[in-house]
């Protein structure tokens, strides 16, 4: 049990006590112990072990008792009655985007409606529409949602995927007849979400067998859906599905390429080596027309390594994220590959938030994490005031929020950290912005985001997004598309129009790292460096864990061809001010 899942449970009490009708207290204790937990920066462990867990603000003693079993034995007693108390496909309801636990005990109490199939008949044939506070819009609304979830399922959050797998590469190579393990498949090409895992072992032939042994008897795998001589398929905790393929040493780098893809790419490759004469597939390099000879006697080109592969086909070795058929080929073989962004490259991060609106540390604290991270600055930029449910700062807040900051920015400056007060603005519905531009002038930089109001339509919304970018003061967007992934889809914008408008404005483009934001989409950012729009890899952070994100943002930038000069962040502290001025000039 880790923090995440204590926090995951938790969570789910929460939502269901709330579509059990309890009260509205005791249903948002949960969920602010789920959020307080998830992002402890401390060992959950310790605290429960030294009863410090019941000192924590928010954690009571029936908090403390159903954490401790948690933590203890890995289950709760609570929850699963809790579970059982109701049916099956109410708690599954709740998963339809946009379909709250209010919503579906509506449904069920008036309607007996207790499954998604019964919920798509009762929207089909008017009945919901009928509703006391429902109406057509909003019966639509579910069927649309329900449309969603069925395209969603069966694909996770690439964070979930990644935690899963790589404890299972870990396992793998512990093993003494592995030789070479890896992760192949979207995982490794570092997509947004991701449908299936898929592992590669290379071994002697005669070990096969006990490495499948092993694989479906790690911890966290939950379900073995089959199980062969070289090849397995198995469940992970989170509902994940996994594959492994056990395969020769030779033959290793062939299938590492194949089956790490994409598809696209795979076939673009094949129709390369054609060109040279050659057959290529998972077994091997054969003489185009004999595909089984490097199954049965291996490679004509004997290869260790992918990159040996592109040599092969001359080509430069190109990166798993690149792998899309998306130009890549070309640029491998004139030898204009960017040199991607690595993690090590980030100096700083901006758009953090605090106690002062919805984070749940300090700035004191964010600026301690950031130097522990080997940061050289953060931005901080808490919420606009009309985030009234996050706490946004209301007019009279800033001048102390602009103070405490730049107090802590004296403090910090002498251990190598500058922090910059900055605030996440909101784009209201007309395009302008929360604060007038003299409060606006105050900040060393500010956010622009969109937060509400997102069912205009696609004309509307591209001017409302257009004038904000238009106004000096902005310096950059946060999460351009308002995307969740796996649960919202983006809004209706022209993402071009407004990578044109960054890059005529001088307006930073976040990209937002949080693993279900992942936006501005990777899919545009090859454009958006075109046309010399900057990066800004943003954690939105509201806890100290959350600046782990970053690595994902950096995996997402990579995928979108962005170098370490296209990315603001990767800038030293003193080069970074005057881009944040230069707008205000
Ligand atoms: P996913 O699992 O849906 O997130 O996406 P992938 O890319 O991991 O796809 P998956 O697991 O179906 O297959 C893994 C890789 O195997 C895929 O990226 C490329 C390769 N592959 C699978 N099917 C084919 C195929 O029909 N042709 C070729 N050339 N490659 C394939
Ligand atoms: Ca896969
Ligand atoms: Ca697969």
């Amino acid at each position: 049990m880790d923090k995440a899942k204590v926090a995951e449970i938790l969570e789910e009490i929460g939502t269901l006590l709330d579509l059990k009708g309890e009260n509205p207290f005791k249903v948002r204790a949960y969920h602010n112990a789920a959020r307080l937990i998830g992002g402890l920066p401390q060992d959950l462990g310790a605290l429960v072990e030294s009863g410090q867990l019941r000192e924590l603000k928010g954690i009571g003693e029936a908090l403390t008792e159903k954490i401790t079993e948690l933590w203890k034995t890995e289950k709760l007693k609570y929850h699963d009655e809790l579970r059982a108390s109701l049916p099956s496909g109410l708690i599954a309801m709740i998963a339809i985007p946009g379909f709250g636990p209010k919503r579906a005990q509506v449904v069920y109490k008036k309607l007996k409606v207790d499954s998604v199939e019964k919920l798509e008949a009762a929207c089909k044939d008017g009945r919901i529409a009928q509703l006391e506070g429902f109406g057509e819009k909003s019966q639509e609304k579910i069927l649309q949602g329900i449309e969603q979830l069925r395209r969603f399922s069966g694909r996770h959050h690439y964070h979930k995927a990644l935690a899963a797998a790589l404890g299972i590469v870990e396992a793998l190579r512990g093993h003494p007849a592995t030789i070479r393990c890896e992760y192949a498949g979207s995982l490794r090409r570092c997509r947004e979400t991701v449908g299936d895992v898929d592992f590669l072992v290379s071994a002697k032939e005669k070990d096969a067998p006990a490495l499948m042994e092993l694989f479906v008897k790690l911890p966290g795998i939950i379900a073995v859906n089959a199980k062969g001589e070289t090849k397995s398929s198995v469940v992970l905790d989170g509902g994940i599905q996994a594959d492994l393929r056990v395969v020769s040493e030779a033959q290793f780098p062939f299938a590492l390429a194949y089956f790490t893809g994409s598809k696209e790419h795979n076939i673009a490759l094949r129709s390369r080596a054609l060109k040279h004469g050659l057959s290529l597939n998972e077994y091997g390099f054969s003489k185009a027309g004999q595909e089984q000879t490097a199954r049965d006697k291996g490679s004509v080109i004997k290869c260790c390594t992918e990159e040996d592969i592109y040599e092969a086909l001359e080509l430069d070795c190109i990166p798993p994220e690149l792998r899309e058929d998306m130009g890549e080929i070309e640029a491998a073989e004139k030898g204009t590959l960017p040199k991607l962004v690595e993690k090590e490259n980030l100096r700083g991060a901006f758009h953090c938030h605090s106690t002062w609106t919805d984070g749940i540390e300090t700035i004191g604290s964010m600026a301690c994490a950031a130097q522990e991270l080997g940061l050289d600055y953060l931005g901080m930029a808490d919420h606009s005031k009309s985030e009234f449910q996050a706490r946004g700062l209301k007019d009279e807040q800033i001048p102390g929020y602009i103070a405490e900051t730049r107090k802590l920015d004296q403090k910090f400056r002498k251990l190598g950290v500058r922090v910059f007060a900055g605030i996440e603005c909101d784009i209201l519905e007309d395009g302008s912005l929360d604060y007038s531009d003299r409060i606006l002038a105050q900040f060393d930089y500010v956010i622009a985001a969109v937060h509400r109001g997102f069912t205009m339509e696609e004309k509307k919304m591209t001017a409302r997004v257009l004038k904000a970018l238009a106004n000096p003061l902005v310096t950059m967007l946060a999460h351009p598309t308002g995307r969740l992934l796996l649960s919202r889809d983006a809004y209706a914008l022209d993402q071009r129009a407004v990578i044109e408008a960054c890059a005529k404005h001088g307006v930073i483009i976040e990209l937002n790292s949080h693993p279900w934001r992942l936006d501005l989409d990777w899919r545009w950012w090859k454009f958006a460096k075109e046309r010399g729009v900057k990066c800004a890899i943003n954690p939105d952070a509201h806890s100290v864990p959350d600046f782990q994100s970053l690595a994902i943002g950096v995996g997402i930038a990579r995928k979108g061809w962005l170098t370490k000069d296209d990315v603001v962040n990767c800038l030293p502290a003193d080069k970074i001010e005057a881009v944040l001025k230069a707008r205000r000039k």
